[in-house]
């Protein structure tokens, strides 16, 4: 039987171009070669189809064919790595470290991150105390960065692609100021992601979708 939608079986993503969580969901779709159809959301206004299957109402949200919703993006990146990961970040060696270092981000570093952009809204410290707290995890990636190209070695692992849009989250509070840390290997690290074709391309710009809009297949 023919289908009326010829990409009704593609994975359907809630996205938001600028959420670091998406991005790592975008990231590990790239990297994976699952293409998927991609619904682009605004925060204020999100679609109800998305709240129907993810009440929570955080981005990202994937929904497979047969109906599984993954509504946290660790799994997202993890799921589409498992269909395929043709360029091995899923390397069962370095999995446990990198799965360590994603929680560290998520459960430490984003605390001190959003404290430090939005200093204004929380007065217990300033900006650069806040700061400080956050550079307590780059002085860990420094070092891991001083002995490798990549987090975890000398190829892109899930590490680097679960953590730098959260780095680069951070250096964009004050990228002068990011700039004249003393992390050098952290700051050319986060330059050639900057510069990667693949996040290029996960940053492409897309108009929030709309009911009755065509399908936006993403890549
Ligand atoms: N634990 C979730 C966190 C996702 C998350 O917090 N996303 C933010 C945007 S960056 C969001 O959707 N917030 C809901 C809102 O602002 O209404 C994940 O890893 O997917």
């Amino acid at each position: 039987m023919t289908s009326i939608l010829p990409f009704a079986s593609l994975p359907l993503l809630y996205s938001f171009r600028r959420c670091p969580y998406a991005m790592r969901a975008r990231l590990g779709l790239l990297f994976a070669e699952v293409p998927v159809i991609l619904r682009e959301i605004v925060l204020k206004n999100k679609p109800a189809p998305m709240l129907a299957i993810s009440p929570k109402g955080t981005v990202p949200v994937l929904q497979l064919s047969e109906g599984r919703v993954i509504e946290e993006s660790r799994e997202i990146m993890e799921w589409a790595l498992a269909q395929q990961d043709p360029q091995g970040l899923l390397e069962s060696e370095t999995l446990p470290q990198a799965q360590a270092l994603i929680d560290k981000n998520d459960n430490e570093f984003k605390h001190w991150l959003d404290r430090y952009k939005y200093a204004d809204r929380h007065v217990e410290m300033t900006q650069t105390e806040y700061r400080q707290q956050g550079e307590v995890f780059l002085q860990v990636l420094e070092e891991l960065l001083s002995q490798n190209a990549y987090l975890l070695g000398d190829k892109p692992s899930l590490a680097d692609i679960g953590i730098m849009p959260f780095v680069r989250q951070f250096a964009h509070v004050d990228r002068k100021v990011f700039y004249a840390l003393p992390y050098p290997n952290l700051q050319q690290w986060l330059q050639h992601w900057l510069e990667h074709t693949v996040f290029l391309q996960a940053m492409t710009k897309f108009t929030p979708w709309q009911e009755g809009d065509d399908l936006v297949v993403f890549p």
